[in-house]
């Protein structure tokens, strides 16, 4: 009889090292100051509400604890919510996490208002969006606005909170995908809260040829230019390489109507093993 005890007990410790392992999983990535300039030529709009460095992604990371996938970006600015009366602590920053967590299947299209595609082995099988808007109103606007085979994969947290300069969140791992993590394939893009977005637009900021009160510039008056300001690249460990690697993969061509003759294309980052 002792000797079952004894056999029980070690079973049990077996299945809780197994569970400590399946509770860590944590991804980390970093992204370089300064390179909030989308492909290289992008400006801030002039209200004094977009701080410096509000769209200047610097870490991004995921960690998987009881079930629950915490994620938390941070960025260059100290956050407030003085300027719209938003509920968690921040306005300004829209973010989309990309995540790409089979290696058979997936997305191409990138979100209306984006302007962006992601390569064929990138191609994402959900996304993540962090705004400041009610999550209901982020929902109606995902119901008119996605394509109808993309919305299953929106997922639109509950709750947010920004404070310092990281904007988290919490959903269930279950959500987003099963498996382990560190192989899955992220891209974490900085767009801005636009309250009164264009039809086409999913509550997304415009990136015009020249900035203004509350339109970046240094792009295209069309919607041909990628409408990201900033967004994980190379290695992802914020070496200055990935500011290059970003101008590139945000690189686009317009035609003189202002239609799309070359889309940005976006590849995912992965945790180095
Ligand atoms: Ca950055
Ligand atoms: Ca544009
Ligand atoms: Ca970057």
């Amino acid at each position: 009889m002792k000797r079952v005890w004894r056999y029980a007990f070690l079973a049990l410790m077996a299945t809780a090292v197994v569970a400590a392992a399946a509770v860590a999983q944590e991804v980390s990535f970093k992204d370089p100051a300064g390179d909030d300039n989308g492909p290289g030529t992008f400006t801030y709009p002039t209200d004094k509400v977009y701080q410096r460095g509000s769209f200047d992604l610097i870490s991004f990371k995921m960690k998987v604890s009881g079930g629950k996938a915490n994620i938390e970006v941070g960025q260059n600015s100290q956050l407030e919510d003085k300027c719209w009366a938003m509920q968690y602590g921040f306005c300004v920053q829209m973010v989309f996490v990309f995540i790409k967590t089979d290696p058979k299947t997936g997305h191409t299209e990138g979100l209306p208002g984006l302007n962006v595609q992601v390569a064929p082995d990138g191609a994402w099988n959900k996304v993540i969006i962090l705004s400041p808007q009610p999550p209901s109103k982020v929902r109606q606007e995902v119901e008119q606005k996605v394509a109808k085979n993309l919305q299953p994969d929106v997922i639109v947290p509950n709750r947010l909170r920004g404070a310092g300069k990281f904007i988290s969140t919490q959903v269930d791992v279950k959500e987003i995908g099963e498996g382990d993590i560190t192989a899955w394939g992220y891209q974490v893009l900085m767009q801005s809260n636009e309250g009164f977005p264009a039809p086409t637009d999913l509550l997304t900021r415009k990136v015009n040829e020249y900035e203004g009160q509350h339109r970046f510039g240094g792009g295209n008056d069309g919607d041909c230019d990628p409408h990201v300001m900033d967004l994980l690249a190379g290695n992802a460990v914020g070496d200055p390489s990935e500011v290059e690697a970003q101008h590139t993969m945000l690189a686009y061509e317009c035609n003189a109507d202002g239609t799309s003759k070359k889309m940005a294309t976006l590849t995912m980052v992965y945790v180095k093993k």
